[in-house]
């Protein structure tokens, strides 16, 4: 996920991108051709903010602060595709934003619609929700905010709900947190639309329900305070009206605040007998936990099955019973508590439920399910209802009245309403405005040059959109233009989008919803324009999301006062027990989330500037999961410098060991020998010791255990302890060299090096470059030309052999199998190898016994 460029790298930026460098390295290393591109999500509030705090242009802020995160992103080596680098904020990025607009806005996909917005009086502009406080005040003036019905523009992610339900089925590779996240949001629903006749003229009501089995336990009917007929009886019911007033404020969907409406009843539509029923017994109320914009606004109340329903029916009509009409199979005891949520009983009558119909007809015994299909078909018959399937979702609000956005591509004639920039017209460039112009209302509005305008269409006066785009929009496509970032005809050519779909996608999971959502939707919807065939991917951006977790800083606070305590504060001459400069107290410590009011950030190119990039990647990775909640401690730092620094020594001492340091004459200084001809190439006519496999076997272990951590289980914090155990390996054999071929020494430390080279980049360049020069090759090539050691580890063919001599133990031998039928001579000679063996063997030989495994000499 590329970043904002709001100027400074933090932690949680080095964390992100160093799994990627990390992944994009070894994947080349393996052959692939990795696309590892960058760019900047670069519209937004804060340059806008910054403009009215510095009086600078928001265009000038941005692309300084761009500068100073690319050049902080190379201290810790990312090896980014530049070349491939988006910048949403540029116009030969927008324009294709503005392009992506209008192919909606022609699909009928983009669309203008009154919406209720925040309102700052004072700064004359539009928040987003968090941008008003708890008390109801802007953020940035204070004011109390007030709430507005403004034209917005709304793009139609709901008809694309049924689809991003669905297809998160095939997201295999994809959390489930995340998964379930985003299936809440979408919130499908099935359920059955019934149709509730009122009394005294008042027509009737839709109400959606996902439990039509509990038709005929209705015991009421709510409607949302917003509800057509609430809103028409309050012109004429004082209390109503001022009873909506105050409920509005609640924000609380278990409120059990209701108000019965005067003359007014209704009817479940059908009765038992499947005859059309009116017979106008059941109340009707507004209440504020009926949510205006789901389903019809409307709720059939069931206390006897519904805990929110029975709560509300407790408060408003206590004088009667819950019914009920589905019971557990076991029979339900009339102490036995309401209301019964549960779906797996069967509908009864009053033989069994203390509260409920006496008779039920044909639906006595059914079970919920067959009940629930049943009742619907019975009221589609009478035309009073249907199957119907609801969402949460809402449709994607995008207006936004700001400055820093990409203008949105329309026009407004008088004669011919919103009309669409004609394709050769974009971009709609957004005109550069004076610092003086922010802070109150929409900037872009005061630009007449920008506003005045004609139409296309019609050729008359017109007025141009003002309105910028959620930034959202902006991201909801960038991977795709990535692929063809210099394009100047397309959003994207058919070429370059046959890369797609991302085969991997890190950022963190606050983007779980939103940005991951409105970024499925773009993508299927640009696959159904044909700018992509998204077809044989189920029209889905990203296989594989991983979610990193957050970065946490040590912070210290005095336990007296709770205050949290500058760094200068705290005596860390002892690192274990650190100590309040001023009282002597310890203080407490605690990992949260870094801020500048707790004095616990960290700026990662101050850590890589004492340490190095290597080091601080390798801690990184090393402290936690991937998706754990990583607690910073720099002062661990110490354990990934040490490594390397043993990585280092150990070339040195490889480099400085002279020839016959190592194993000589291959067939006198070990004992056995596999057969195997291993990597004829490499290791012509060598045969291993047991020694010699086992380190040759350690290197392909853990390069195996390496490939499996970032392909299969992505646990980076084990590459690390990987790496180091295999250092260990290896400077245990340089320690005993003598019983090693150095050319299988020189060859594991390579390997060694190539397995870093992800994650410590320079290190291994460096002590490549150093081990090749010093074998005399004059320019050696990068490590990043090697490839990944992918070979198995082979079986060593020696077995033991357990020795005797006049019948004891004698000491053990590995040997090739064949020992077993080897001549007796032959015997001998292994046999005395062992020099405990060789001592006793003096006398004559009275018998010879070879076993596979046992060798036993009389003498
Ligand atoms: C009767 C009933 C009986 C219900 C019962 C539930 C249990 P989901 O599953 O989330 O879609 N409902 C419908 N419209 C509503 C609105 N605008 N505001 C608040 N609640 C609303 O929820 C569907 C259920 O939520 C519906 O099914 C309805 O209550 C309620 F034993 O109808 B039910
Ligand atoms: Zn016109």
């Amino acid at each position: 996920m590329f970043p904002y460029p709001s100027g400074v790298l933090h932690l949680g930026h080095l964390r992100v991108y160093t799994i990627s460098d990390v992944v994009a390295r070894f994947k080349r290393l393996n052959g692939y051709k990795v696309i590892h591109p960058m760019g900047w999500d670069a519209f937004g509030l804060p340059a806008e903010n910054a403009a009215v705090e510095r009086n600078i242009n928001p265009a000038d802020w941005t692309e300084t602060n761009i500068a100073k995160m690319k050049e902080q992103m190379e201290f810790f080596l990312a090896d980014f595709d530049w070349d491939r680098e988006v910048n949403t904020s540029s116009p030969d990025y927008y324009k294709w934003t503005q392009k992506i607009f209008l192919m909606l806005f022609e699909k009928g996909l983009a669309y203008r619609k009154a919406a209720e917005i925040n309102w700052d009086p004072v700064d004359q502009t539009v928040l987003a929700n968090e941008q008003v406080d708890a008390d109801g005040r802007s953020w940035r003036s204070g004011a109390i905010v007030e709430k507005r019905n403004l034209e917005q523009w709304f793009i139609g992610i709901t008809k694309y709900a049924h689809e991003l339900n669905q297809d998160l089925q095939v997201l295999e590779d994809w959390p489930e947190k995340v998964k379930t996240m985003q299936k809440n949001w979408i919130g499908e629903s099935q359920g059955t639309e019934i149709v509730i006749p009122l009394s005294s003229g008042f027509g009737d009501v839709k109400v959606f329900t996902s439990r039509p089995d509990t038709l005929f336990s209705m015991q009421f009917i709510a409607l949302a305070l917003n509800h057509p007929i609430v809103e028409q009886l309050a012109k004429t019911d004082s209390d109503l009206a001022s009873f909506i007033k105050k409920a509005q404020k609640i924000d609380d969907p278990t409120s059990k605040a209701g108000y019965k409406l005067k003359n007014i009843t209704a009817s479940i539509p059908i009765d038992v007998n499947n005859n059309v029923n009116k017979t106008f017994n059941i109340p009707v109320y507004t209440a504020p936990y009926v949510l205006g914009n789901y389903g019809h606004g409307a709720v059939m109340g069931c206390p006897g099955h519904d805990e929110r329903d029975f709560e509300f029916w407790k408060l408003h009509e206590p004088a009667t019973p819950a019914a009920q009409i589905v019971a557990p199979k076991k029979r339900l005891s009339e102490k036995e508590e309401y209301p019964y949520t549960g779906k797996t009983g069967v509908l009864q009558d009053k033989s069994v439920l203390p509260y409920g119909l006496e008779n039920i007809g044909e639906y006595k015994g059914k079970s919920v399910k067959e009940a629930m299909k049943l009742i619907t078909k019975n009221l589609e018959a009478h035309d009073l209802g249907k199957a119907s399937t609801q969402y949460r979702i809402r449709d994607w609000l995008i207006s936004r009245q700001r400055y820093w956005g990409a203008p949105i591509p329309i026009v407004h004639c008088q004669s011919c309403g919103p009309v669409a920039v004609p394709d050769e017209e974009l971009p709609v460039l957004l005109p550069k405005v004076e610092g003086y112009h922010f802070g109150k209302g929409n900037p872009l509005e005061k630009v007449d040059e920008f506003v005045d305008c004609k139409c296309p269409k019609c050729g008359g006066d017109a007025r141009r959109e003002t309105d910028t785009m959620d930034t959202f929009m902006d991201s909801s496509w960038y991977f795709f233009r990535y692929l063809d970032s210099k394009n100047n005809t397309l959003p994207i050519g058919p070429e370059a989008a046959k890369k797609m779909p991302v085969d991997l996608y890190i950022g963190g999971v606050e983007h779980a919803i939103l940005h991951l959502l409105y970024s499925r939707f773009i993508t299927k919807f640009l696959s159904d324009c044909g700018l992509w065939n998204g077809k044989p991917h189920h029209k889905e951006p990203f296989k594989k999301l991983v979610t990193q977790g957050m970065v946490h800083g040590k912070t210290y606070t005095d336990p007296k006062t709770g205050r949290f305590l500058k760094p200068n504060e705290v005596d860390l001459t002892d690192a274990n027990a650190p100590l309040i400069k001023k009282t002597g107290v310890t203080p407490n410590i605690t990992f949260e989330k870094m801020s500048k009011s707790k004095y616990n950030g960290a700026d990662p190119t101050v850590c890589i500037g004492k340490y190095g990039a290597d080091v601080t990647r390798a801690h990184m990775l090393f402290s936690a999961p991937v998706s754990d909640i990583l607690n910073w401690q720099e002062e661990q730092i110490s354990g990934s410098d040490r490594w390397l620094r043993r990585v280092i020594q150990l070339g040195d001492a490889i480099g400085e060991l002279p020839s016959d340091a190592f194993k000589q004459d291959v067939s006198k200084s070990s004992q056995s020998f596999t057969n195997v001809t291993l990597n004829s190439e490499q290791y012509p006519e060598i045969k291993f010791s047991s020694e010699e496999l086992a380190l040759y076997n350690e290197v392909r272990k853990y390069a195996k255990s390496i490939a499996d951590s970032i392909n299969v289980t992505f646990s980076f914090n084990t590459i690390i302890s990987d790496l180091m155990k295999l250092t260990n390996s290896l400077t245990g054999a340089v320690k005993t060299s003598n019983q090693y071929n150095r050319d299988l020494i020189i060859d594991s430390y390579k390997k060694l090096l190539i397995c870093m080279s992800p994650v410590t980049p320079s290190t291994s360049e460096e002590c490549w470059e150093r081990l090749l020069q010093a074998e005399g090759v004059e320019s050696p090539p990068s490590i990043f030309h090697e490839k990944y050691p992918t070979e198995e580890p082979i079986e060593s063919n020696l077995v033991k052999f357990n020795i005797f001599i006049n019948g004891k133990h004698a000491g053990t031998l590995e040997a090739l199998k064949t020992l077993a039928t080897a001549s007796d001579e032959e015997i001998i000679t292994q046999v005395s190898t062992i020099d405990k063996v060789a001592n006793t063997i003096t006398g004559p030989i009275k018998k010879l016994i070879k076993k596979q495994g046992m060798i036993s000499i009389v003498l």
